[in-house]
């Protein structure tokens, strides 16, 4: 089949709900007016009507179903979540790339729900501080992006429709989490790269160990990256809910996606909160995000596309 060169579709998030900080809700907003970020060939923008955008007005802080802690704003989470997966699956069907501008991890409910109805086994590569397969019992906090994992993955009592197996999911730069959860990552034995083995001298070895696990039998399906800003390091970047150290370097991040965008049908691009960081450091962070977004879209537009969806095998 013909190659097409690929357009970069921009989805911004701006719900919060997920998590108990105001900012996260203002990050697509100020997004879509930067002027490096102007429609073009190539590039597109189309924000999604979250219904209630922010965390800590809303009043449903139901306990769903009886457990010990539940889940802060769930009816928000899933009504703004119906409106992504909407989005970022009519997106795949243009075969464009979604890239889900946040808003906190909690959109991953909706962004790949949208994905598994175009591309039904694609594999997702996680980069983030947190594991976030927390659910009502194991959740400490009851936000919803601690808990995207574990709702895909149908660890949730009342899930309606597991669509990520546990076997197609890897991590990168994770270093917090709750006892269940890494439980859950030794017991599926989900292979996780530490910060300190992210070096970008061994991304060959990475890519190989990361294709030996996703596709055993040696055919290959696409990606879709799940990227928590957090996963990067505290001192390459402040403006996210809960900065961590002992985190990625940029430099390996751009490695990555340089690496993993070709083969790769969309991301996500969650937790920046310009709240967070002060004066020169929130002008240094938006220099970050200009960067980092500057070369994805370019990488995007670069390339042709391997895995256009009527030509993908599953909906032949
Ligand atoms: C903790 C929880 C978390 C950020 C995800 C934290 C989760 N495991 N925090 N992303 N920034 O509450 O579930
Ligand atoms: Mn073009
Ligand atoms: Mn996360
Ligand atoms: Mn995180």
């Amino acid at each position: 089949f013909s190659a097409i060169k690929r357009h970069a579709h921009i989805l911004g998030y701006p719900f919060a709900g997920g998590q108990g900080r105001q900012g996260p809700e203002l990050s697509p907003g100020w997004l879509f007016e930067q002027p490096w970020i102007q429609p073009r060939d190539g590039l597109t923008l189309e924000m999604i009507d979250v219904s209630n955008p922010s965390s800590n007005i809303t009043p449903d802080k139901s306990i769903v179903h009886g457990h010990r802690f539940g889940q802060k704003n769930w009816n928000n989470v899933l009504h703004s979540c119906q409106k992504l997966e909407e989005a970022t699956e009519s997106t795949l069907l243009k075969d464009h790339f979604p890239i889900v501008f946040g808003g906190d991890h909690s959109q991953g409910i909706g962004s790949i729900n949208g994905l598994k109805n175009v591309y039904p086994d694609a594999r997702v590569l996680w980069v983030d501080a947190h594991i976030d397969a927390n659910t009502p019992l194991s959740t400490p906090s009851g936000n919803v992006h601690g808990c995207p994992v574990g709702y895909l993955s149908g660890l949730f009592p009342y899930v309606k429709k597991p669509v990520l197996s546990l076997k197609h999911l890897i991590y990168f730069g994770i270093r917090s989490w709750e006892p269940e959860e890494k439980q859950l990552v030794d017991d599926n034995q989900i292979p996780w790269f530490r910060s300190e083995d992210c070096l970008v001298e061994r991304m060959d070895e990475i890519k190989a160990s990361v294709e030996a696990h996703m596709f055993p039998d040696g055919v290959k399906v696409p990606y879709w990256i799940s990227f928590d800003i957090d996963g990067v390091d505290y001192h390459e970047f402040q403006s996210t809910g809960t900065p961590e150290s002992l985190g990625l370097t940029i430099k390996f991040m751009l490695k990555f996606l340089e690496v993993f965008l070709p083969e790769s049908v969309g991301m996500d691009f969650t937790e920046v909160n310009f709240l967070m960081s002060q004066g020169e450091q929130t002008e240094k962070d938006k220099e970050t995000i200009k960067f980092l977004l500057e070369y994805i879209i370019d990488k995007i537009h670069q390339q042709d596309f391997k895995y256009n969806h009527s030509n993908y095998p599953k909906n032949q």
